[in-house]
């Protein structure tokens, strides 16, 4: 255990809450992973993996009601309900504790709880922040193994009485009608109940690392995001990092993974993978933006992912991994829809049940043998595209931020925004098709301002002011481009072929940053000049190409009513600036004559 007076005192609170039958504090050692893998199997929890083609690796199912992340029953809790905004569900603190408490009430009987220490970045740095996780689950435990680093050496800075964000967590009776997933900035605390899944229960991820982290951010002045983080090496070994945020299930993990598309490998580049979800990100002494990735693991969806989509997310998650939701073959390996191939001809579903490809349901619709939002839980050491700087304490220099959304007609390939300020607005605007990331209607248009609406943990208004504010804190901020590579043309068919092939708009965002690329100057911001993105090797016909980089301002005029719409939710709260960059974009789009 540890000497800390306030976790313990704070565990025997939650003890006499949840009334478990042991507490067990985690040392993070082999002997305890194995120990809790042998009891999770023996439960049903796990099914151990063909150890030969998969050391290491274990399988799990979440309940059937109980597979993303569940925004409607995500709360932040603060004294003033307008401090949460409109972009979050508010409950009063005492409502918050009172209404889950009474979930929480007795809910471990029977059961033990694991008390767990970790480190959200590299343990001791500056940058990092300490939890402890209560929870009476061995997947939970096992899971936040693999995506945080825990253990000893949390417990050592523990030991020093420093801070630590409390995080209680009950699968209770997976009951979906008794699940609430509560935020209390003020009192730096979590608590989750109800749900197995990992974005409601691994609770050092979007709860403390986005959630409670944005709200930190904003109080001590640095930025908590969604957004990976990954190096782009020239030749000459001179390393660019970039950080991007696209919505949940929009490829963040191939693009921290890729791997330079045939075309350009004469160029030399090599790709550095520094985190695929979060970045932490601080100004520094040089006036530039540097960040970290408190993740120690990757928490990917698992179908699409194969050996020409991801080669690197492959390799990853061959060994260390635990399966959630995908198929179980009958060799004990595993499968999803778009892995690689062949479909194996049967397999027990992601709902415990048997499978063969192409069963239909009762309305003819195929069964899925992986849900769509089957994930995989692997350690970022597997990456054979891993940056040799995760582990440094500072992190690495931002050159360029990007946004990004999936929309099959609005946003052009590639734009670059004016200034910091301009780039705000760009990100305030973000927008996409829902994925099978939330629970939702797939395909509806949601506003996604920088791919934080779920995530930002205290009044959107108020954090962009602390992003122009923080613009104003850097003498070398970086340059901010919005990407979007799901455009269609008549057919419904992608204009770009995507993956790998996004390092050529990479490049020319690089480029841009050395002012060594063209651009043409349009309402919206700076499109790349025709033949100003490297097409060596890749097919696209100009007309193809023309339409990717096509700025419609009558389009663009249309979706000015619904940003309206949305800023107008944030009343007087939301910063002038921007409201100047909404008129000075309608001014723009108006003076083209359309
Ligand atoms: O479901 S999680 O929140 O863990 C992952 C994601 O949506 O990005
Ligand atoms: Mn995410």
């Amino acid at each position: 255990m540890t000497t800390n007076k306030q976790v313990l005192e704070w565990i025997e609170e939650m003890k006499g809450l949840c009334k478990p039958d042991s507490i067990h504090w985690c040392d993070g050692s082999i002997e305890e992973k194995g120990r809790l893998e042998q009891e999770a199997i023996s439960k049903g929890e796990l099914v151990e993996l063909n150890q030969e083609k998969l050391p290491g690796c274990f399988y799990h199912r979440t309940a059937i009601n109980d597979v993303a992340r569940t925004e409607h029953l995500t709360f932040i809790c603060t004294t003033n309900k307008d401090d949460a905004g409109p972009n979050n569900n508010w409950m009063s603190p005492e409502d918050g504790y009172k209404k889950a408490g009474e979930i929480f009430s007795g809910s471990m009987k029977g059961r033990t709880m694991y008390a767990l220490p970790f480190s959200m970045g590299p343990v001791g740095s500056p940058f990092s922040k300490i939890g402890v996780q209560l929870t009476d689950s061995r997947y939970v435990v096992l899971s936040m193994r693999i995506m945080t680093r825990m253990g000893k050496t949390v417990t050592a800075e523990l030991d020093k009485g420093t801070d630590f964000t409390r995080c209680l967590h009950s699968i209770a009776d997976l009951n979906a009608d008794r699940r609430l997933i509560l935020h209390f900035p003020q009192d730096n605390t979590i608590w989750s109940v109800g749900s197995g899944y990992g974005g409601n229960a691994l609770l050092g991820k979007k709860c403390l690392s986005l959630r409670l982290a944005s709200y930190l951010a904003k109080n001590e002045g640095w930025m908590a995001e969604h957004m990976l983080i990954m190096g782009v090496e020239r030749p000459n070994g001179f390393v660019d990092y970039i950080a991007a945020a696209f919505p949940s299930a929009c490829g963040k993990t191939n693009m921290a993974m890729l791997i330079p598309p045939n075309g350009l490998r004469h160029k030399g580049y090599r790709i550095w993978t520094i985190g695929d979800d979060i970045a932490w990100m601080r100004v520094d002494s040089d006036g530039t933006l540097w960040a970290v990735n408190p993740e120690n693991g990757y928490f990917g969806v698992a179908p699409g992912i194969n050996s020409k989509t991801n080669p690197n997310a492959v390799a990853t998650v061959k060994r260390g991994t635990i399966y959630t939701n995908v198929v179980l073959k009958p060799n004990k390996t595993v499968w999803w829809e778009g892995g690689d191939g062949p479909i194996p001809n049967k397999g027990i579903d992601w709902q415990g049940k048997q499978w063969k490809p192409g069963m239909l349901d009762t309305d003819g619709n195929y069964i899925n043998g992986a849900h769509p939002n089957s994930r995989f839980t692997a350690p970022v050491i597997n990456c054979p595209s891993i940056s040799h700087r995760i582990e440094q304490h500072h992190g690495v220099p931002i050159s360029a931020i990007i946004f990004g959304g999936r929309r099959a007609h609005l946003a052009p390939l590639v734009y670059e925004s004016f200034n910091w300020q301009h780039g705000v607005f760009v990100g305030a605007i973000m927008s996409s098709e829902m994925t099978a990331a939330q629970q939702g209607t797939m395909g509806k248009v949601r506003r996604d301002p920088m791919a934080m609406l779920p995530f930002c943990g205290y009044n959107m208004a108020d954090y962009f002011g602390h992003w122009l504010k923080m613009g104003k804190a850097m003498t070398k901020p970086p340059l901010i481009f919005n990407v979007n590579w799901f455009r269609t043309d008549e057919n419904n068919s992608f204009l770009w072929p995507g993956f790998r092939e996004n390092l050529r708009v990479l490049e020319w965002i690089i480029d841009r940053c050395y002012d060594k690329a063209e651009a043409v100057k349009t309402p919206i911001g700076f499109v790349p000049a025709t033949e100003s993105i490297d097409m060596t090797g890749l097919n696209i016909d100009a007309k193809a190409m023309k339409q990717l980089l096509d700025v419609n301002p009558n389009d663009w005029l249309d979706e000015l009513k619904g940003i309206s719409e949305f800023f107008c939710q944030f009343g007087d709260r939301l910063p002038e600036e921007i409201w100047d960059e909404y008129t000075a974009l309608e001014g723009r789009l108006q003076a083209t004559g359309v």
